[in-house]
């Protein structure tokens, strides 16, 4: 299995986020990319690459060109050490812009794309590192930790060449994958999350959300009570998999978040980190050329296991 890194996400370290007004400290650290590489390199993984640098061609068929450009222009205004927050181009206030922010995450798409060019060119199973995250992230609108849209860069690549799935599988709803490929029928978007009545994104997420237009039946969401156990867990991802199975896609793409783990400090299910080789092994069942795709998970002494406990279950079959 090849890694894809870059060291750039390390120039994107916002200070606080912004919870009903009051700044509390920003869970989504340079630390959780660091541990999983290290952790996987000392433990026998060692074939890492560095992305290549692919401009702004994908990026802007997923995000719009003045979206782009603002990015661009905040970041570059913001001096270091500061950060802020832009007023119509974001849904909430847990992404702040500081210098950083633009480099880091043109630099982890570069790092998703990569991962689907390896994919396009016959690897089966590959592992972006990407950071900041991206699901969150829609056509015009950061937010949620997340900038750039990296998991829709790369089945945005992929779509000129096949059927491309994406199964989300991180604690929150990808409401920007979900937005950014609603109308769409070659791609489709799979997701299992907490339910977005009681958890963030609050506003998409939810089962009657199935695509629109030609998009219709294109999507598919999983809200999932809070404290939901493994068992129940694999059952419904077992119905995920049935409907990617039945899509009968050239690529699957997978939106791996660890805050499903039981101590993640902002999610949390009953997951514990051998839960997530039964989720790699049921996945890697499909036989579908693999990208995985860094989402969230906050819980950043245990990431690096979590990580290694997912390949694995890909890796023996
Ligand atoms: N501290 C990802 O996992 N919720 N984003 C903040 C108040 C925001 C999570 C709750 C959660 C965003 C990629
Ligand atoms: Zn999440």
């Amino acid at each position: 299995m090849k890694i894809v890194y870059t060291p750039s996400h390390l120039l994107h370290v916002p200070k606080y986020e912004v919870y009903e007004g009051e700044k509390s400290k920003y869970p989504e650290v340079p630390e959780r990319i660091e541990i999983i590489a290290n952790e996987l390199r000392e433990n026998g993984w060692k074939d890492f690459v560095r992305p290549k640098n692919y401009g702004l061609g994908i990026l802007k068929r997923i995000h719009r060109a003045n979206y782009v450009k603002m990015l661009r222009q905040r970041s570059r205004n913001t001096s270091l050490g500061n950060q802020s927050f832009p007023s119509y181009f974001t849904r909430d206030t847990y992404a702040p812009i500081t210098n950083g922010t633009y480099f880091a995450s043109k630099w982890a798409v570069n790092t998703a794309l990569f991962g689907a060019e390896l994919l396009k060119n016959g690897e089966r199973l590959v592992y972006s590192l990407c950071r900041p995250p991206g699901h969150h992230a829609e056509s015009v609108a950061m937010g949620g930790y997340c900038y750039f849209n990296n998991a829709a860069a790369a089945a945005e690549y992929l779509s000129d060449f096949g059927r491309v799935a994406i199964l989300d599988i991180d604690y929150h709803h990808g409401n920007g994958t979900q937005n950014i490929f609603y109308t769409r029928k070659d791609v489709l978007y799979v997701s299992l999350h907490a339910d977005p009545d009681r958890k963030y994104p609050y506003v998409a997420g939810f089962s009657l959300e199935e695509g629109v237009g030609e998009g219709l039946g294109y999507n598919k969401n999983y809200p999932l009570s809070l404290k939901i156990s493994e068992k129940k867990y694999l059952r419904i991802l077992k119905n995920a998999i049935k409907d990617v199975r039945r899509f009968a896609p050239d690529f699957l793409i997978l939106s791996a978040g660890f805050d499903t783990y039981k101590k993640d400090p902002i999610g949390g299910f009953g997951l514990d980190i051998n839960s997530y080789m039964k989720i790699g092994r049921k996945i890697s069942r499909l036989n579908l050329p693999t990208l995985i795709i860094q989402e969230g998970g906050y819980y950043v002494a245990d990431l690096g296991k979590m990580a290694i406990s997912l390949i694995k279950g890909f890796e023996r079959r």
